[in-house]
């Protein structure tokens, strides 16, 4: 059976995800597109010759679409109207992260899928999917290096659009390491506090960059992480783990190394599209395959709702320089013993 596809946002994210479902992936088609700006639905159609319809809005392509399931890919604060329609319609939705702006929106949602009774909700942390994050997840929960004590990581971007702001570096940016690294662990975060080194010339003036974050776990790993959005030289995240017997460490993504001129290198990728390109394949052939078995068994709500709660207190800590608390509701019982997401 091919699984009937609506997408809601056909921006960057909505377009590379139409593109990998109808160029790269099994099981899937596009049948029904939307988008605020009705020009860009219109021409991610027209440049991929879809055989499908463009709606003015979320709630009639939900109401009209000839559609099983749904990507959500506008900007966030759009996501959790969309998310909430797609499960009164009952359909299977994939909602990029984050899933709501704010915890209580991703409460909301949970609420909601509760009440259906059965899960619809894949958030789209696509590092879980990531066959170096997967290898030190294995690694880590084989004891290769003991007890993990503490984390050094890095998500570096080349530079950050006029309309990015600082807490953007956490609820847009940060949110895929506060995602990953508690699955990573299998322990939930305790406390944060953020700190500014300088701030490099090539921020606009609004921003803070680069922002260190120190993330306490209830394990009592501590994490450090370091979000600088505009480092200009590539698209680089780095993650390392530092345990009792050793250390593992996230790989490059594989490329041939060149001796050239005196010089021997390896390129860096400059694009969030091309670093975690399998990842992202891997995450939506998952949806596609799981919403056909009805069964879906990547990120949860709950991870989406994981993310909001401590993205919420690290804007806290932007705010206050002071150690924030990070506290979780009890998780609800739909939630429990769910498969987190893998290759
Ligand atoms: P974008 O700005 O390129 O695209 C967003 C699109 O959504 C725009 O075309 C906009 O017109 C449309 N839109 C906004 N509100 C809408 C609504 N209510 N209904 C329909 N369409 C609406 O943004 P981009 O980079 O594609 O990001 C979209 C989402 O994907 C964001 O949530 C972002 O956080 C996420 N994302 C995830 C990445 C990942 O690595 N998983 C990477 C990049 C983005
Ligand atoms: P984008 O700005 O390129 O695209 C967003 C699109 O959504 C735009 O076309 C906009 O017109 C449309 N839109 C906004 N509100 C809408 C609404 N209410 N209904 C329909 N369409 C609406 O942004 P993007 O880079 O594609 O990011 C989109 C989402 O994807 C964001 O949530 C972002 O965080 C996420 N994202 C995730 C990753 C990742 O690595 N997982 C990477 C990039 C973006
Ligand atoms: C973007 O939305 C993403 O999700 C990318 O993975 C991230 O690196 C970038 O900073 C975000 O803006």
């Amino acid at each position: 059976m091919t699984l009937k596809i609506g997408v809601i946002g056909t921006g960057a994210i909505g377009r590379d995800h139409i593109r990998r479902i109808t160029s790269n992936l099994s099981g899937g088609r596009i049948t029904a597109v939307t988008d605020v700006n009705e020009a860009a639905a219109n021409a991610v159609v027209e440049q991929y010759g879809l055989d499908a319809v463009v709606y003015p809005d979320d709630q009639s392509l939900l109401a009209e679409g000839d559609i099983d399931a749904v990507l959500v890919t506008s900007w966030g604060p759009a996501h959790e109207q969309s998310v909430l329609a797609a499960i009164e319609a009952g359909k299977y939705v994939f909602c990029e992260k984050p899933l709501a702006t704010t915890a209580e929106g991703c409460r909301r949602i949970m609420d909601a899928e509760i009440k259906h009774g059965k899960r619809l909700v894949q958030v789209g942390f696509m590092r879980r999917y990531d066959s170096g994050y997967v290898q030190l997840k294995q690694a880590i929960d084989e004891h290769v290096i003991g007890e993990p004590l503490m984390i050094r990581c890095a998500h570096r971007n080349p530079e950050s659009g006029p309309n990015y702001t600082s807490d953007m570096a956490i609820t847009d940016t940060l949110i895929h390491e506060i995602d990953v690294l508690h699955w990573l662990l299998g322990d939930d975060y305790k406390s944060v506090q953020v700190s500014y080194p300088r701030k490099t010339r090539h921020a606009l003036s609004h921003m803070r960059d680069p922002q260190v974050v120190l993330l306490e776990t209830n394990g009592g790993v501590l994490i450090t992480a370091e979000i600088f959005v505009n480092c200009r030289y590539g698209y680089d995240i780095q993650c390392e783990v530092i345990g009792e017997d050793g250390i593992v460490k996230l790989p490059e993504p594989s490329s041939i190394s060149l001796r050239k001129e005196a010089m021997f290198g390896t390129r860096i990728l400059m694009d969030w599209k091309d670093r975690f390109i399998e990842a992202y394949d891997r995450e939506i052939q998952d949806f596609i395959d799981s919403v056909g078995r009805g069964e879906l068994q990547g990120p949860t709500a709950w991870d989406g709702y994981i993310a909001a709660v401590t993205a919420d207190a690290c804007v806290k800590a932007q705010e206050s320089g002071q150690r924030e608390e990070i506290e979780l509701d009890e998780k609800p019982a739909l939630y429990e013993g769910q498969a987190v997401g893998q290759a």
